[in-house]
């Protein structure tokens, strides 16, 4: 013991097991002989904790002591998934831990499935929002992500009889290991009530709200580790409380209920996450979460900043708060208003500075997406900070009359939409109050300039830039395909563990037949391990040589589910006239949560298992091809999924994917892709090469043009017969006896209108999946680009990303 070194005294196995039953028996409360699974994880976990919380506190202190600048992430979605492996991984404590619990009899991937699937985000910003975390800790960001402590995450999905499902979740019922409560950190959260404005002795006027109702929020804190463990941040999720538990004047007169609404009213906050990820939310509840937490997170860094600094005057150069989409863009108002009405600062300089701390990303340009409040409701619950909107629009748009700038323009950027109804918009109180605003892929931030900000982005030309996503390799390599970063270091070392661009070394091994070899091993044992998956998720069997072709994602006509399954049972159909030509075979796998009242969306899912069910129980297509959707896909079922792929479905009409961050994850397991030219499938297409990846389709300009000319959807299946066959099959039943009508309304709106070019992408991406086939023929071929992508794919990082915001927007070093 005493030779050992720190490293490796942390991860030595005997200490471990000691420091594991001290847990199970003082934290837990169990014998190890009647220690059941649940009890033996969390054991683990708060010994794993423990090694994080010493280099937490120096972490922290280190900052404080530095005076470092401390940035802060807004989200309202964090999408964790779990925690155990990863924390295990970045602490380098997974060998150790893992011959600890085996001398204990325990197998760690059996305790490891029990830790529940944090789902507090719906989908790619929520997990956007977890990889930034991760890197903000490896680069040694000092950084703090503030959010919600849903009670409730996202709904898990089942499938019944075909239909999606939706069951709730409930990640804390047994609590959570990881997390640390905060009882001193709460704040006072006011909504509704007035406006009260005194004069003073000098004629200025002081505004103060006087709100009608209060509502606490209290601190939950959880460590977040960077790899090596070097550094580690803080995720602080917040939990609405009542302020007074119940009304006792109203309990003590017998109004039991009365007494209890207030607070559930307050409790109900952070209740639930809204699991929808396009379409208005609209509900007030929606606008009261973005609010509190809102409230809540600068009321807290503004006293961090005030207790260590005593003064606002460096507030800027000591902080910097990202607004993860508009959901926190409350933060421009709440803190004008809390410069301005509480630290008593003059308009103008509180507007600088709210400007220099602040700055927004843009995750969607779907226009349903795009948040809008009522007014009316904004003045209800917000009187103050609606005032302050109005000042701030008021001030902007003389500014950008005086520039000389046309009426329309003025339209355009002013905060209220004055049509059918005021209401504030959202995206441009975001990007008037920051500094800088970016998209989140290269396409993606060059279509905000001519589209939703086209106005904003003449009157202020340098405020857009843009940040291409990436992932966390630790998370969506080293964790999750484990095989392949093993190879990985035989071949190459370890250096790509620390720089993923290293990756590089790998390229002249594409052509090496013996890595070939190793590398197709790798993946069919991954292939072999979602096989498992699946056949206990979905009762099918698959071959996992066969080629695994996957589009997982959440279920959006944007994404074109349709497009893959029409093509599906097009390609069902040839088979079944020719059923002895030299097909590839193929296991199609979707999975995806639609939105609960997205019915479209809905159908499609239940288009895809209707269409598994005719497909894999015809013994004509033998076993060329199988199509299955697995239920309630979420970050666990990913980490299985990602790494088994040959083919990567990234099919969204282009224009409308803003990046997409599931392309590279497949990337980087050695997928190809089968893609438009949408989102970051650009940027990949420029770091593989076009040799290495399949881009089919229109371009996004091709589908500006197409429908400005007119789009004619119905001329154009008229003239793909192999699609007619396929409309007019679903339409007849084929796949539902039942209920010959189930498909009805989905087959009418590709007749109809057609809004997202299925049909007219149809015969590129049949012709695309033709070439697959060829390509799938010549096993080394396709292994050499398969290497090739994981290659090349070491610029997704999400350290790569955390590095460019740090240097361009936040304005602070990494190591
Ligand atoms: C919008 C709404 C509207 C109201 C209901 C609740 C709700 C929740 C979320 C959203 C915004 C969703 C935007 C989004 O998830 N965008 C995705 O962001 C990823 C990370 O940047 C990106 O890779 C995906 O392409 C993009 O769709």
């Amino acid at each position: 013991w005493a030779d050992l070194k720190p490293a490796e005294r942390e991860n030595d196995p005997a200490h471990l097991k000691t420091e594991i039953l001290a847990k199970l028996a003082y934290a837990v409360g169990k014998d190890p002989v009647v220690a059941n699974s649940s009890d033996w994880l969390t054991a683990t976990i708060l010994v794993v904790r423990d090694h994080i919380v010493d280099r937490w506190m120096a972490s922290t202190r280190e900052n404080y002591r530095a005076e470092k600048k401390r940035v802060y992430y807004l989200s309202l979605e964090f999408l964790i998934g779990r925690l155990f492996r990863d924390a295990m991984n970045n602490l380098e404590l997974t060998s150790g831990i893992t011959q600890a619990l085996s001398e204990l009899d325990v197998d760690i991937d059996f305790i490891r499935e029990l830790e529940p699937d944090a789902a507090l985000g719906n989908g790619g910003l929520g997990r956007l929002a977890a990889c930034f975390m991760e890197s903000m800790a490896t680069v040694g960001v000092p950084a703090y992500g503030y959010g919600i402590r849903y009670d409730n995450g996202l709904f898990r999905q089942a499938i019944e009889d075909g239909a999606q499902v939706e069951y709730p979740e409930n990640w804390l019922a047994f609590g959570d290991p990881w997390e640390f409560p905060r009882r001193e950190a709460a704040y006072t959260i006011g909504f509704g009530g007035s406006v009260e404005v005194t004069k003073d002795w000098d004629g200025a006027t002081t505004s103060s709200w006087k709100p009608q109702e209060t509502v606490m929020a209290t601190a939950y804190d959880t460590p977040v580790v960077g790899w090596r463990g070097e550094k580690v941040n803080t995720l602080r999720l917040w939990r609405a409380r009542p302020t007074s538990p119940i009304k006792l004047d109203l309990f003590n007169s017998g109004d039991h209920m009365g007494a209890l609404s207030e607070s559930n009213r307050a409790k109900s906050i952070s209740r639930v996450l809204y699991p929808a990820d396009s379409s208005e939310a609209g509900q007030e509840l929606r606008l009261r979460q973005e609010f509190f937490f809102t409230s809540a997170s600068l009321q807290d860094i503004l006293r961090r900043h005030l207790q260590q600094y005593d003064t606002l005057d460096n507030l800027a150069d000591k902080v910097a708060v990202q607004m993860n989409d508009t959901h926190p863009a409350l933060a421009v108002a709440e803190l004008m208003r809390l410069l301005v009405d509480q630290h008593n600062l003059k308009w103008d300089e509180a507007w600088t500075k709210t400007q220099a701390v602040l700055s927004y990303t843009n995750h969607t340009l779907l226009p349903e997406a795009l948040e809008t409040w009522p007014v009316n409701l904004v003045e209800r619950m917000l009187p103050r900070h609606m005032q302050i909107i109005y000042t701030i629009n008021a001030r902007l748009l003389t500014d950008v009359k005086t520039a000389g700038h046309s009426e329309e323009i003025l339209e355009k950027v002013s905060l209220i939409d004055e049509h059918g109804g005021r209401r504030v918009r959202m995206g441009n109180l975001s990007f008037v109050g920051a500094h800088k605003v970016n998209g989140v892929a290269g396409l993606h931030s060059d279509l905000m300039k001519v589209t939703v900000f086209k106005e904003l982005h003449q009157v202020f030309p340098d405020r857009i830039t843009n940040k291409t996503n990436g992932v966390t390799p630790r998370r969506w390599l080293m964790q999750a395909n484990p095989g392949l970063t093993q190879l990985l270091r035989d071949t190459i070392g370890d250096g790509f563990m620390d720089n993923t661009e290293k990756l590089r070394d790998l390229e002249p091994f594409a052509q090496n037949p013996a890595f070939r070899a190793k590398f197709a091993a790798v993946k069919l044992e991954n292939k072999t391990r979602l096989a498992h998956l699946i056949h206990e998720r979905t009762g099918v069997k698959v071959d996992p040589t066969a080629m695994f072709d996957i589009q997982v994602k959440r279920m959006h006509e944007y994404k074109r589910q349709h497009l893959n399954i029409l093509e599906t049972i097009a390609l069902y159909n040839a088979i079944r006239a020719n059923p002895h030509k030299n097909w590839a075979p193929r296991v199609k796998v979707f999975a995806g949560k639609a939105a609960a009242s997205y019915w479209q969306a809905k159908s499609i899912i239940r288009l895809i298992n209707d269409v598994g069910n005719v497909v894999n129980n015809d013994s004509a297509v033998r076993d060329l091809l199988k199509v299955v959707f697995i239920p309630n896909y979420n970050v666990s079922a990913a980490e299985v999924i990602m790494p088994a792929a040959d083919l990567s479905e990234q099919i969204s009409t282009a224009g409308l994917e803003a990046s997409g961050t599931g392309n590279m994850k497949f990337g980087l397991s050695g997928a190809l892709t089968i893609g438009t030219l949408d989102g970051a499938n650009v940027e990949m297409l420029e770091h593989v090469g076009a040799d290495n990846i399949k881009i089919f389709g229109m371009t996004a300009q091709e589908v500006e043009a197409l429908r400005i000319k007119g789009y004619n959807p119905r001329a154009t299946i008229e003239g793909i017969p192999a699609l007619k066959e396929v409309l007019d099959g679903i339409a007849s039943g084929i796949f539902s006896p039942s209920d010959k009508n189930r498909y009805a309304g989905l087959v009418d709106s590709l007749w109809n209108s057609d809004h997202f070019l299925v049909a007219a992408d149809f015969e590129a991406y049949t012709a695309a999946q033709r070439e697959m086939d060829a390509l799938w023929h010549d096993q080394d071929a396709w292994m050499t680009k398969a290497v090739l992508n994981t290659a090349r794919m070491g610029w997704f990082s999400s350290d790569r990303t955390i590095r460019e915001y740090a240097q361009e927007i936040w304005n602070v070093p990494t190591v």
